[in-house]
């Protein structure tokens, strides 16, 4: 049985100003949508200095004041993950980060079978017993209302960073930090977890503390 090919048709701006690059990634990346060369040199070659600013998201600042806050105090964080690649690289980040300022940090990730995605209220009871003052949520918590609250009643601060959808009234945490929460001007919705959490970590460095960027 023979196979008939259809290649593709795509209207490449200028190509020959990119002579640097193999003409199958340049075609590879107007796929998605990738036709300017200016836009093709920016995503081969990324840099920090080309990030958006992190407060475009409204509650970065309650939270990085509220994170300043536990350093000096020595107050105990607990990252609260999920058990899948983008959480625990989330999960890494803000830890490897917060241990590199000098936080007293711990970290819950819970277990796929038996409990699941997502924040849960025997997790956070645990958490509590285990000395928590402040739970920074990664990838997770956006609809997490009542697991919040119980959080909050247990005398607990959260400051949640996620990328899901909004599904109904936001949790009444300290921060909510989505890129899909309404309230965000973050003028890009596809970030991931760790995209997000990358975004909280990332203003230690502004607040002038040692640069967390090496690590
Ligand atoms: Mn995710």
């Amino acid at each position: 049985m023979s196979k008939q090919w259809r290649v593709k048709t795509l209207e490449i701006k200028n190509p020959e100003v990119l002579p640097e690059y193999p003409p199958l990634v340049i075609r590879l990346l107007a796929l998605r949508g990738f036709t300017e060369p200016e836009a093709i040199r920016d995503f081969l070659n990324p840099d920090f200095g080309k990030l958006h600013d992190p407060f475009l998201f409204a509650d970065m600042l309650m939270a990085v004041e509220r994170i300043l806050q536990a350093l000096e105090r020595k107050e105990k964080i607990f990252i609260y993950a999920d058990y899948d690649a983008d959480a625990i690289t989330a999960a890494a980040v803000v830890y490897l980060a917060l241990k590199k300022l000098g936080a007293v940090v711990d970290y819950y990730i819970p277990d796929r079978f038996s409990e699941g995605y997502g924040v849960n209220a025997d997790a956070i009871k645990l958490i509590a017993e285990r000395g928590g003052q402040l739970v920074i949520t990664v990838d997770c918590g956006t609809n997490a209302v009542e697991e919040v609250a119980l959080a909050k009643e247990l005398g607990m601060d959260v400051i949640v960073t996620d990328h899901h959808e909004v599904t109904g009234e936001l949790p009444e945490a300290l921060a909510v930090i989505n890129p899909k929460n309404p309230h965000d001007n973050y003028s890009f919705p596809f970030l991931t977890g760790v995209g997000v959490a990358f975004n909280l970590i990332s203003n230690f460095q502004m607040a002038g503390r040692n640069g967390v960027w090496i690590y």
